[in-house]
Protein backbone atom coordinates (compact mmCIF):
# COMPACT_ATOMS: atom_id res chain seq x y z
CA UNK A 1 0.00 0.00 0.00
CA UNK A 2 1.42 3.65 -1.17
CA UNK A 3 1.68 5.96 1.33
CA UNK A 4 1.45 9.74 0.00
CA UNK A 5 2.32 13.18 2.05
CA UNK A 6 -0.01 15.90 0.40
CA UNK A 7 1.26 19.30 0.39
CA UNK A 8 -0.97 21.70 1.85
CA UNK A 9 -0.92 25.09 3.33
CA UNK A 10 -2.43 26.26 6.64
CA UNK A 11 -5.69 27.13 7.67
CA UNK A 12 -6.32 30.20 10.23
CA UNK A 13 -9.83 29.63 11.56
CA UNK A 14 -9.54 25.73 13.28
CA UNK A 15 -9.34 26.79 16.74
CA UNK A 16 -11.95 24.16 18.28
CA UNK A 17 -14.73 26.31 20.36
CA UNK A 18 -16.94 24.61 23.73
CA UNK A 19 -16.77 21.34 21.89
CA UNK A 20 -14.55 20.68 18.94
CA UNK A 21 -14.61 22.82 15.67
CA UNK A 22 -17.88 23.32 13.65
CA UNK A 23 -18.44 24.96 10.09
CA UNK A 24 -20.55 24.85 7.27
CA UNK A 25 -20.39 21.96 5.53
CA UNK A 26 -18.93 23.87 2.39
CA UNK A 27 -16.20 24.62 4.66
CA UNK A 28 -15.07 21.42 5.78
CA UNK A 29 -15.10 19.84 1.74
CA UNK A 30 -12.69 22.51 1.08
CA UNK A 31 -9.57 20.95 -0.11
CA UNK A 32 -7.57 20.25 2.50
CA UNK A 33 -9.28 21.57 5.31
CA UNK A 34 -10.64 18.43 7.08
CA UNK A 35 -7.25 16.93 6.62
CA UNK A 36 -5.61 19.16 7.85
CA UNK A 37 -7.20 18.77 11.21
CA UNK A 38 -7.53 15.39 11.19
CA UNK A 39 -3.18 15.46 10.50
CA UNK A 40 -2.84 17.73 13.36
CA UNK A 41 -4.11 15.60 15.61
CA UNK A 42 -2.40 13.10 14.54
CA UNK A 43 0.60 14.85 14.66
CA UNK A 44 0.08 16.29 18.53
CA UNK A 45 -1.26 13.03 19.69
CA UNK A 46 1.66 10.46 19.39
CA UNK A 47 0.05 7.72 21.45
CA UNK A 48 -2.02 6.96 18.09
CA UNK A 49 0.80 5.82 16.38
CA UNK A 50 0.66 1.86 16.98
CA UNK A 51 -2.60 2.62 19.21
CA UNK A 52 -6.52 2.28 18.86
CA UNK A 53 -8.64 5.05 17.38
CA UNK A 54 -12.60 5.15 17.89
CA UNK A 55 -14.31 6.61 14.87
CA UNK A 56 -17.99 7.46 14.79
CA UNK A 57 -20.59 10.82 13.88
CA UNK A 58 -23.90 11.66 14.14
CA UNK A 59 -24.46 10.52 10.46
CA UNK A 60 -25.21 14.40 9.47
CA UNK A 61 -24.37 14.84 5.62
CA UNK A 62 -20.60 14.14 4.92
CA UNK A 63 -20.18 11.77 7.52
CA UNK A 64 -19.57 9.24 5.66
CA UNK A 65 -17.20 11.15 3.27
CA UNK A 66 -15.57 12.44 6.32
CA UNK A 67 -14.85 8.49 7.96
CA UNK A 68 -13.42 7.84 5.08
CA UNK A 69 -11.05 9.70 4.48
CA UNK A 70 -9.75 9.57 8.18
CA UNK A 71 -9.53 5.97 7.79
CA UNK A 72 -7.18 6.32 5.13
CA UNK A 73 -5.30 9.17 6.90
CA UNK A 74 -5.59 6.75 10.15
CA UNK A 75 -3.84 4.15 8.30
CA UNK A 76 -1.18 6.65 6.84
CA UNK A 77 -0.34 7.80 10.15
CA UNK A 78 0.33 3.78 11.95
CA UNK A 79 -2.78 3.73 14.08
CA UNK A 80 -3.00 0.18 14.52
CA UNK A 81 -6.57 -0.04 14.69
CA UNK A 82 -9.77 2.02 14.21
CA UNK A 83 -13.29 0.71 15.74
CA UNK A 84 -15.49 2.24 13.35
CA UNK A 85 -19.56 2.56 14.26
CA UNK A 86 -21.43 0.66 11.66
CA UNK A 87 -22.58 3.06 9.22
CA UNK A 88 -20.29 5.62 10.38
CA UNK A 89 -22.46 6.00 13.16
CA UNK A 90 -21.80 6.48 16.98
CA UNK A 91 -23.58 8.48 19.13
CA UNK A 92 -21.28 11.12 21.51
CA UNK A 93 -21.70 8.64 24.43
CA UNK A 94 -21.75 5.30 22.78
CA UNK A 95 -18.18 7.21 21.33
CA UNK A 96 -17.07 7.25 24.74
CA UNK A 97 -18.44 3.76 25.93
CA UNK A 98 -16.06 2.25 22.98
CA UNK A 99 -12.99 4.12 23.99
CA UNK A 100 -13.28 3.35 27.72
CA UNK A 101 -14.45 -0.07 27.45
CA UNK A 102 -11.46 -1.27 24.97
CA UNK A 103 -9.37 1.29 26.12
CA UNK A 104 -8.72 3.28 22.82
CA UNK A 105 -5.98 5.85 22.63
CA UNK A 106 -8.10 8.21 21.22
CA UNK A 107 -11.60 8.86 19.65
CA UNK A 108 -12.90 11.11 16.83
CA UNK A 109 -16.59 12.23 16.64
CA UNK A 110 -17.65 13.66 13.51
CA UNK A 111 -21.16 15.75 14.79
CA UNK A 112 -22.02 19.53 14.93
CA UNK A 113 -24.27 18.56 17.70
CA UNK A 114 -27.50 20.50 18.07
CA UNK A 115 -26.51 22.10 14.74
CA UNK A 116 -29.07 21.52 11.91
CA UNK A 117 -27.62 19.01 8.81
CA UNK A 118 -27.75 19.19 5.32
CA UNK A 119 -25.29 20.54 2.42
CA UNK A 120 -25.82 24.03 3.42
CA UNK A 121 -25.75 23.39 7.13
CA UNK A 122 -23.16 22.55 9.73
CA UNK A 123 -20.68 19.57 9.75
CA UNK A 124 -18.21 19.65 12.83
CA UNK A 125 -15.31 16.50 13.88
CA UNK A 126 -14.11 16.38 17.92
CA UNK A 127 -11.35 14.85 19.26
CA UNK A 128 -11.51 12.81 22.51
CA UNK A 129 -9.00 11.58 24.83
CA UNK A 130 -8.19 8.13 26.20
CA UNK A 131 -10.35 8.77 29.14
CA UNK A 132 -13.71 8.62 26.50
CA UNK A 133 -13.92 12.57 27.52
CA UNK A 134 -13.79 15.98 25.01
CA UNK A 135 -9.90 16.97 24.55
CA UNK A 136 -9.29 19.29 27.87
CA UNK A 137 -8.58 23.08 26.58
CA UNK A 138 -4.43 22.23 26.74
CA UNK A 139 -4.75 19.16 24.08
CA UNK A 140 -7.52 21.64 21.54
CA UNK A 141 -4.92 24.29 22.25
CA UNK A 142 -1.84 22.16 20.94
CA UNK A 143 -3.97 20.74 18.04
CA UNK A 144 -4.97 24.61 17.12
CA UNK A 145 -1.32 25.13 17.49
CA UNK A 146 -0.33 22.74 14.87
CA UNK A 147 -3.18 23.83 12.23
CA UNK A 148 -1.31 27.10 12.27
CA UNK A 149 2.07 25.54 10.63
CA UNK A 150 0.93 22.36 8.64
CA UNK A 151 2.38 21.65 5.76
CA UNK A 152 1.27 18.11 4.56
CA UNK A 153 -0.85 15.60 5.82
CA UNK A 154 -0.59 11.80 5.34
CA UNK A 155 -2.94 9.56 3.15
CA UNK A 156 -2.89 6.10 0.92
CA UNK A 157 -4.17 5.46 -2.22
CA UNK A 158 -7.36 2.31 -1.34
CA UNK A 159 -10.62 1.95 -1.99
CA UNK A 160 -13.66 2.75 0.33
CA UNK A 161 -13.52 0.33 3.28
CA UNK A 162 -17.09 -1.08 3.67
CA UNK A 163 -18.98 0.49 6.34
CA UNK A 164 -21.84 -1.45 6.77
CA UNK A 165 -21.16 -5.00 7.38
CA UNK A 166 -19.85 -5.61 10.70
CA UNK A 167 -15.93 -7.38 10.90
CA UNK A 168 -12.40 -6.91 10.54
CA UNK A 169 -10.92 -5.90 7.43
CA UNK A 170 -7.33 -4.39 7.13
CA UNK A 171 -6.11 -1.22 5.27
CA UNK A 172 -1.55 -0.94 4.49
CA UNK A 173 -1.09 -1.86 8.24
CA UNK A 174 -4.00 -0.98 10.18
CA UNK A 175 -6.84 -3.44 10.83
CA UNK A 176 -10.22 -1.56 10.93
CA UNK A 177 -13.29 -3.15 12.90
CA UNK A 178 -16.87 -2.10 12.13
CA UNK A 179 -18.52 -2.22 15.07
CA UNK A 180 -22.26 -2.47 16.39
CA UNK A 181 -22.71 1.29 17.62
CA UNK A 182 -25.47 0.13 19.79
CA UNK A 183 -24.40 -3.12 21.97
CA UNK A 184 -21.70 -1.93 24.08
CA UNK A 185 -23.55 0.95 25.02
CA UNK A 186 -26.73 -1.00 25.74
CA UNK A 187 -25.01 -3.03 27.91
CA UNK A 188 -23.43 -0.39 30.43
CA UNK A 189 -27.42 1.29 30.75
CA UNK A 190 -28.12 -2.51 31.56
CA UNK A 191 -25.41 -2.07 34.36
CA UNK A 192 -26.58 1.33 35.87
CA UNK A 193 -30.61 0.65 35.69
CA UNK A 194 -32.60 -1.81 36.99
CA UNK A 195 -34.05 -2.71 33.48
CA UNK A 196 -36.66 -5.52 35.41
CA UNK A 197 -38.41 -2.51 37.25
CA UNK A 198 -38.93 -0.32 34.07
CA UNK A 199 -40.38 -3.32 32.05
CA UNK A 200 -42.53 -4.03 34.71
CA UNK A 201 -43.43 0.21 34.31
CA UNK A 202 -43.79 0.11 30.50
CA UNK A 203 -45.74 -3.61 31.25
CA UNK A 204 -48.77 -2.28 33.73
CA UNK A 205 -50.39 -0.59 31.16
CA UNK A 206 -50.45 3.22 33.12
CA UNK A 207 -47.60 4.28 31.76
CA UNK A 208 -47.00 5.92 28.54
CA UNK A 209 -43.76 7.66 26.73
CA UNK A 210 -42.70 8.66 23.33
CA UNK A 211 -39.02 9.57 22.50
CA UNK A 212 -38.73 11.92 20.02
CA UNK A 213 -34.99 11.29 18.33
CA UNK A 214 -35.24 13.99 16.16
CA UNK A 215 -34.56 12.30 13.02
CA UNK A 216 -30.68 12.13 14.87
CA UNK A 217 -28.34 9.67 16.16
CA UNK A 218 -30.48 8.36 19.23
CA UNK A 219 -33.02 6.38 16.88
CA UNK A 220 -31.26 2.99 16.59
CA UNK A 221 -30.51 3.58 20.37
CA UNK A 222 -33.66 4.24 21.87
CA UNK A 223 -35.86 1.44 19.86
CA UNK A 224 -33.02 -0.86 20.80
CA UNK A 225 -33.35 -0.22 24.34
CA UNK A 226 -36.24 1.72 24.92
CA UNK A 227 -38.72 -0.93 22.87
CA UNK A 228 -36.52 -3.99 22.16
CA UNK A 229 -35.30 -4.34 25.66
CA UNK A 230 -37.39 -2.42 28.13
CA UNK A 231 -41.20 -3.21 26.67
CA UNK A 232 -42.16 0.18 25.45
CA UNK A 233 -44.71 -0.06 23.00
CA UNK A 234 -44.01 -0.29 19.26
CA UNK A 235 -43.74 3.52 18.27
CA UNK A 236 -42.78 5.06 21.34
CA UNK A 237 -39.62 6.10 19.62
CA UNK A 238 -40.41 9.08 17.31
CA UNK A 239 -38.37 10.26 13.94
CA UNK A 240 -35.99 7.39 14.69
CA UNK A 241 -34.29 6.68 11.67
CA UNK A 242 -31.18 9.13 11.46
CA UNK A 243 -31.71 11.20 8.34
CA UNK A 244 -28.39 13.44 6.98
CA UNK A 245 -30.14 16.65 7.14
CA UNK A 246 -32.32 15.53 10.64
CA UNK A 247 -35.53 16.44 8.31
CA UNK A 248 -34.67 19.97 7.58
CA UNK A 249 -34.99 20.72 11.51
CA UNK A 250 -32.53 21.85 14.27
CA UNK A 251 -31.80 18.01 16.52
CA UNK A 252 -32.33 20.83 19.63
CA UNK A 253 -33.95 19.24 22.37
CA UNK A 254 -35.77 22.20 24.18
CA UNK A 255 -39.25 23.67 23.91
CA UNK A 256 -39.04 25.15 20.93
CA UNK A 257 -37.30 22.93 18.30
CA UNK A 258 -38.89 19.80 19.94
CA UNK A 259 -42.04 21.24 19.53
CA UNK A 260 -43.76 17.74 18.16
CA UNK A 261 -42.72 15.51 20.83
CA UNK A 262 -44.22 18.81 23.54
CA UNK A 263 -47.57 18.46 21.87
CA UNK A 264 -47.78 15.01 23.01
CA UNK A 265 -47.60 15.77 26.55
CA UNK A 266 -50.67 18.16 26.51
CA UNK A 267 -54.52 16.70 26.07
CA UNK A 268 -56.75 14.13 27.07
CA UNK A 269 -54.34 11.48 24.97
CA UNK A 270 -51.33 12.97 27.12
CA UNK A 271 -48.36 10.59 27.55
CA UNK A 272 -46.79 10.49 31.18
CA UNK A 273 -43.58 10.78 30.35
CA UNK A 274 -41.67 12.64 27.36
CA UNK A 275 -38.32 13.26 26.22
CA UNK A 276 -36.31 13.79 23.08
CA UNK A 277 -32.22 13.90 22.21
CA UNK A 278 -30.12 15.68 19.57
CA UNK A 279 -27.91 15.22 16.87
CA UNK A 280 -24.96 13.29 18.66
CA UNK A 281 -27.45 12.18 21.14
CA UNK A 282 -25.55 13.41 24.07
CA UNK A 283 -28.36 15.93 25.13
CA UNK A 284 -31.69 15.37 26.74
CA UNK A 285 -34.99 16.98 27.40
CA UNK A 286 -37.12 15.71 29.90
CA UNK A 287 -41.16 16.03 29.96
CA UNK A 288 -43.89 14.68 32.08
CA UNK A 289 -47.69 14.97 31.67
CA UNK A 290 -48.11 19.14 31.13
CA UNK A 291 -44.74 19.55 32.66
CA UNK A 292 -41.30 20.27 31.39
CA UNK A 293 -38.33 19.68 33.63
CA UNK A 294 -35.67 22.18 33.18
CA UNK A 295 -31.70 20.64 33.08
CA UNK A 296 -30.89 22.40 35.60
CA UNK A 297 -33.93 20.84 37.95
CA UNK A 298 -33.36 17.30 36.23
CA UNK A 299 -29.57 17.34 37.37
CA UNK A 300 -30.81 18.82 41.25
CA UNK A 301 -33.48 15.75 41.09
CA UNK A 302 -31.30 13.30 40.00
CA UNK A 303 -28.69 14.17 42.90
CA UNK A 304 -31.17 14.20 45.57
CA UNK A 305 -32.54 10.76 44.49
CA UNK A 306 -29.84 9.24 43.34
CA UNK A 307 -29.53 5.96 46.01
CA UNK A 308 -32.69 5.07 44.54
CA UNK A 309 -31.23 4.19 41.43
CA UNK A 310 -29.75 0.78 40.49
CA UNK A 311 -25.90 2.57 39.63
CA UNK A 312 -25.88 5.42 42.14
CA UNK A 313 -27.44 2.96 45.28
CA UNK A 314 -24.13 3.19 46.79
CA UNK A 315 -24.23 7.19 46.82
CA UNK A 316 -22.33 10.12 45.06
CA UNK A 317 -18.79 11.21 45.37
CA UNK A 318 -19.86 14.64 44.76
CA UNK A 319 -22.10 16.68 41.62
CA UNK A 320 -20.55 19.95 39.43
CA UNK A 321 -22.61 22.74 37.17
CA UNK A 322 -21.60 24.78 34.57
CA UNK A 323 -21.38 27.96 35.62
CA UNK A 324 -24.40 28.97 33.76
CA UNK A 325 -26.79 25.96 34.99
CA UNK A 326 -28.87 27.42 38.18
CA UNK A 327 -28.13 26.95 41.64
CA UNK A 328 -30.65 24.34 42.14
CA UNK A 329 -28.19 21.27 42.49
CA UNK A 330 -25.88 23.45 44.96
CA UNK A 331 -28.50 23.61 47.82
CA UNK A 332 -29.16 19.73 47.29
CA UNK A 333 -25.45 19.17 47.45
CA UNK A 334 -25.37 21.44 51.05
CA UNK A 335 -27.98 19.62 52.36
CA UNK A 336 -26.56 16.13 51.92
CA UNK A 337 -23.04 17.12 52.53
CA UNK A 338 -21.78 16.61 48.75
CA UNK A 339 -18.89 18.83 47.21
CA UNK A 340 -20.10 21.00 44.33
CA UNK A 341 -17.91 22.29 41.66
CA UNK A 342 -18.77 25.16 39.44
CA UNK A 343 -17.23 25.40 36.12
CA UNK A 344 -17.05 26.71 32.91
CA UNK A 345 -19.46 25.99 29.76
CA UNK A 346 -18.37 22.94 27.88
CA UNK A 347 -17.96 19.11 29.26
CA UNK A 348 -14.29 18.97 28.47
CA UNK A 349 -14.46 20.75 32.17
CA UNK A 350 -15.85 18.05 34.26
CA UNK A 351 -13.27 15.07 33.08
CA UNK A 352 -10.77 15.65 35.63
CA UNK A 353 -12.92 16.29 38.29
CA UNK A 354 -14.72 12.51 36.80
CA UNK A 355 -10.98 11.25 36.30
CA UNK A 356 -10.30 12.28 40.22
CA UNK A 357 -13.35 10.72 41.43
CA UNK A 358 -14.25 14.30 43.21
CA UNK A 359 -17.57 13.98 41.42
CA UNK A 360 -20.07 11.51 40.33
CA UNK A 361 -22.71 13.23 38.54
CA UNK A 362 -23.24 16.70 36.95
CA UNK A 363 -24.66 18.74 33.89
CA UNK A 364 -24.78 21.48 32.20
CA UNK A 365 -28.44 24.20 31.92
CA UNK A 366 -28.29 23.54 28.06
CA UNK A 367 -29.96 20.04 28.09
CA UNK A 368 -26.90 17.88 28.87
CA UNK A 369 -26.97 15.66 32.60
CA UNK A 370 -24.56 12.80 32.51
CA UNK A 371 -22.04 11.02 35.01
CA UNK A 372 -19.35 9.43 35.43
CA UNK A 373 -20.16 6.18 33.67
CA UNK A 374 -18.56 7.47 30.67
CA UNK A 375 -16.78 11.11 30.24
CA UNK A 376 -19.52 12.62 27.97
CA UNK A 377 -23.30 14.17 28.71
CA UNK A 378 -25.29 11.46 27.80
CA UNK A 379 -29.01 11.76 26.76
CA UNK A 380 -30.29 8.18 26.79
CA UNK A 381 -28.46 7.97 30.27
CA UNK A 382 -30.52 10.73 31.50
CA UNK A 383 -34.02 9.18 29.94
CA UNK A 384 -33.63 5.73 32.08
CA UNK A 385 -32.16 7.59 34.93
CA UNK A 386 -35.40 9.26 35.09
CA UNK A 387 -37.62 5.83 34.32
CA UNK A 388 -35.68 4.01 36.59
CA UNK A 389 -36.67 6.93 39.02
CA UNK A 390 -40.49 6.68 38.34
CA UNK A 391 -40.79 3.54 38.29
CA UNK A 392 -39.27 3.11 42.01
CA UNK A 393 -41.45 6.16 43.19
CA UNK A 394 -44.55 5.49 41.35
CA UNK A 395 -45.62 9.10 41.12
CA UNK A 396 -45.62 11.50 38.10
CA UNK A 397 -42.74 13.40 36.66
CA UNK A 398 -44.25 16.77 38.03
CA UNK A 399 -44.73 15.52 41.54
CA UNK A 400 -41.46 14.28 41.83
CA UNK A 401 -40.20 18.11 41.06
CA UNK A 402 -43.07 19.97 42.73
CA UNK A 403 -42.38 17.32 46.02
CA UNK A 404 -38.25 18.61 45.44
CA UNK A 405 -38.90 22.70 45.41
CA UNK A 406 -40.91 22.36 48.31
CA UNK A 407 -38.04 20.14 50.07
CA UNK A 408 -35.31 22.21 48.36
CA UNK A 409 -36.75 25.37 47.14
CA UNK A 410 -37.23 26.24 43.41
CA UNK A 411 -34.56 27.98 41.15
CA UNK A 412 -36.51 29.52 38.50
CA UNK A 413 -34.69 29.57 35.05
CA UNK A 414 -35.05 31.11 31.73
CA UNK A 415 -32.39 31.27 28.38
CA UNK A 416 -32.69 33.82 25.81
CA UNK A 417 -30.27 33.47 23.23
CA UNK A 418 -29.79 35.90 20.37
CA UNK A 419 -28.38 34.17 17.39
CA UNK A 420 -26.53 35.11 14.50
CA UNK A 421 -25.78 39.11 15.65
CA UNK A 422 -22.85 40.73 13.99
CA UNK A 423 -19.66 39.71 16.05
CA UNK A 424 -18.56 43.20 16.45
CA UNK A 425 -21.86 44.08 17.97
CA UNK A 426 -21.13 41.13 20.26
CA UNK A 427 -18.06 42.37 21.48
CA UNK A 428 -18.58 45.26 21.99
CA UNK A 429 -21.71 44.39 24.25
CA UNK A 430 -19.40 41.98 26.18
CA UNK A 431 -16.98 44.65 26.39
CA UNK A 432 -19.57 47.00 27.54
CA UNK A 433 -20.49 44.74 30.47
CA UNK A 434 -17.33 44.09 31.65
CA UNK A 435 -16.53 47.74 31.94
CA UNK A 436 -19.54 48.61 34.25
CA UNK A 437 -18.25 45.01 36.57
CA UNK A 438 -16.66 47.26 38.58
CA UNK A 439 -19.02 49.66 40.06
CA UNK A 440 -22.13 47.27 40.17
CA UNK A 441 -21.50 45.22 43.80
CA UNK A 442 -23.30 47.54 46.42
CA UNK A 443 -25.61 49.28 43.97
CA UNK A 444 -29.04 48.41 43.21
CA UNK A 445 -31.21 47.89 40.07
CA UNK A 446 -34.52 48.20 39.83
CA UNK A 447 -35.09 47.30 43.24
CA UNK A 448 -32.18 44.05 43.31
CA UNK A 449 -29.08 44.85 45.26
CA UNK A 450 -25.70 43.58 43.45
CA UNK A 451 -23.85 41.55 45.64
CA UNK A 452 -21.08 40.14 43.63
CA UNK A 453 -20.39 41.05 39.35
CA UNK A 454 -17.65 39.43 37.89
CA UNK A 455 -16.29 37.79 34.36
CA UNK A 456 -15.81 34.08 36.09
CA UNK A 457 -12.84 32.84 35.92
CA UNK A 458 -11.83 28.70 36.70
CA UNK A 459 -8.97 27.12 38.26
CA UNK A 460 -9.36 23.25 37.92
CA UNK A 461 -8.75 22.17 41.35
CA UNK A 462 -6.94 18.65 39.54
CA UNK A 463 -4.35 20.23 37.14
CA UNK A 464 -4.47 23.47 38.76
CA UNK A 465 -5.15 25.08 34.97
CA UNK A 466 -6.72 28.26 34.49
CA UNK A 467 -9.31 29.57 31.89
CA UNK A 468 -10.40 32.80 32.04
CA UNK A 469 -13.50 35.27 30.62
CA UNK A 470 -16.07 32.66 31.03
CA UNK A 471 -18.84 34.88 31.45
CA UNK A 472 -20.12 37.84 32.79
CA UNK A 473 -22.35 36.86 36.34
CA UNK A 474 -23.68 39.01 38.25
CA UNK A 475 -25.25 38.09 41.67
CA UNK A 476 -28.10 39.35 43.29
CA UNK A 477 -28.45 39.67 47.05
CA UNK A 478 -31.31 37.29 47.18
CA UNK A 479 -29.86 34.60 45.19
CA UNK A 480 -31.01 35.46 41.83
CA UNK A 481 -28.17 35.78 39.35
CA UNK A 482 -27.65 36.97 35.32
CA UNK A 483 -25.44 35.62 33.22
CA UNK A 484 -24.20 36.57 29.91
CA UNK A 485 -21.65 34.72 27.52
CA UNK A 486 -21.29 34.30 24.05
CA UNK A 487 -21.67 31.02 22.46
CA UNK A 488 -18.82 28.70 21.32
CA UNK A 489 -20.47 26.15 19.24
CA UNK A 490 -21.80 28.42 16.11
CA UNK A 491 -20.78 29.36 12.63
CA UNK A 492 -21.96 32.02 11.54
CA UNK A 493 -21.87 35.83 13.50
CA UNK A 494 -22.23 35.65 17.07
CA UNK A 495 -25.23 34.48 19.22
CA UNK A 496 -25.59 35.75 22.61
CA UNK A 497 -27.05 33.85 25.39
CA UNK A 498 -28.89 35.53 28.54
CA UNK A 499 -29.46 32.73 31.53
CA UNK A 500 -31.47 34.32 34.31
CA UNK A 501 -32.56 32.78 37.58
CA UNK A 502 -34.58 33.56 40.71
CA UNK A 503 -34.80 31.41 43.72
CA UNK A 504 -38.19 30.91 45.67
CA UNK A 505 -38.11 29.28 48.81
CA UNK A 506 -41.67 30.18 49.64
CA UNK A 507 -44.32 26.99 48.07
CA UNK A 508 -47.11 29.14 48.12
CA UNK A 509 -45.12 30.71 45.41
CA UNK A 510 -43.61 28.04 43.31
CA UNK A 511 -46.28 27.42 40.86
CA UNK A 512 -46.10 31.01 39.62
CA UNK A 513 -45.19 30.93 35.48
CA UNK A 514 -41.35 31.06 34.48
CA UNK A 515 -42.29 34.65 32.47
CA UNK A 516 -43.64 36.42 34.75
CA UNK A 517 -41.59 35.81 37.56
CA UNK A 518 -38.64 36.32 35.36
CA UNK A 519 -39.75 39.42 34.02
CA UNK A 520 -38.20 42.04 36.02
CA UNK A 521 -34.81 40.13 35.70
CA UNK A 522 -35.21 40.24 31.88
CA UNK A 523 -35.47 43.99 32.11
CA UNK A 524 -32.70 44.24 33.98
CA UNK A 525 -30.61 42.45 31.98
CA UNK A 526 -31.38 43.65 28.31
CA UNK A 527 -30.93 46.97 30.17
CA UNK A 528 -27.84 46.72 31.81
CA UNK A 529 -26.54 45.10 28.48
CA UNK A 530 -27.94 47.51 26.17
CA UNK A 531 -28.95 44.85 23.95
CA UNK A 532 -31.44 46.17 21.74
CA UNK A 533 -29.49 48.76 20.63
CA UNK A 534 -26.36 47.16 20.16
CA UNK A 535 -27.56 43.93 18.62
CA UNK A 536 -30.81 45.77 16.48
CA UNK A 537 -33.10 42.90 18.69
CA UNK A 538 -35.77 43.92 20.92
CA UNK A 539 -36.69 40.13 21.25
CA UNK A 540 -34.32 36.88 21.30
CA UNK A 541 -34.44 34.04 18.65
CA UNK A 542 -34.93 31.30 21.50
CA UNK A 543 -36.49 31.41 24.82
CA UNK A 544 -35.81 28.06 26.53
C1 LIG B 1 -23.39 24.97 23.95
C2 LIG B 1 -23.91 24.86 25.37
C3 LIG B 1 -22.91 24.12 26.23
C4 LIG B 1 -22.61 22.75 25.61
C5 LIG B 1 -22.15 22.93 24.17
C6 LIG B 1 -21.96 21.63 23.46
O1 LIG B 1 -22.21 25.73 23.94
O2 LIG B 1 -24.19 26.12 25.91
O3 LIG B 1 -23.42 23.99 27.53
O4 LIG B 1 -21.62 22.08 26.34
O5 LIG B 1 -23.12 23.68 23.44
O6 LIG B 1 -23.13 20.87 23.46
P1 LIG B 1 -22.17 27.29 23.55
O7 LIG B 1 -20.71 27.66 23.59
O8 LIG B 1 -22.80 27.42 22.22
O9 LIG B 1 -22.98 27.99 24.59
V1 LIG B 1 -23.42 19.83 22.18
O10 LIG B 1 -24.70 18.88 22.59
O11 LIG B 1 -23.73 21.04 20.97
O12 LIG B 1 -22.01 19.05 21.87
CO1 LIG C 1 -24.78 17.30 21.41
Amino acid sequence: MEYTTITTRPFADQRPGTSGLRKKVRIFQTPHYLENFVQSIFDTQDVLEGGTLVLGGDGRYYNRQAIQIIVRMAAANGVAKVMVGQGGLLSTPAASCVIRKYRADGGIILSASHNPGGPDADFGIKFNTANGGPAPEAVTEAIFARTREITGYLTLAAKDIDLDTLGTTSLGGTRVEVIDPVADYAALMEDLFDFERIRQLFGSGHFRMRFDAMHAITGPYARRILEDRLGAAPGTVINGIPLEDFGGGHPDPNLVHAHEVVALTTGPEAVDFAAASDGDGDRNMILGRDFFVTPSDSLAVMAANADLVKGYAGGIKGVARSMPTSQAVDRVATRLGLDCYETPTGWKFFGNLLDAGRITLCGEESFGTGSDHIREKDGLWAVLFWLNLLAVLQESVADIVQAHWRQFGRNFYTRYDYEGIETEAANGLMAHLQSRLAALPGSTLDGYSVEYADNFAYTDPVDGSVSENQGIRIGFTDGSRIVYRLSGTGTSGATLRVYLEAFESDAAKQDRATAEVMQPLVAIATGLAEIESRTGRGEPTVIT
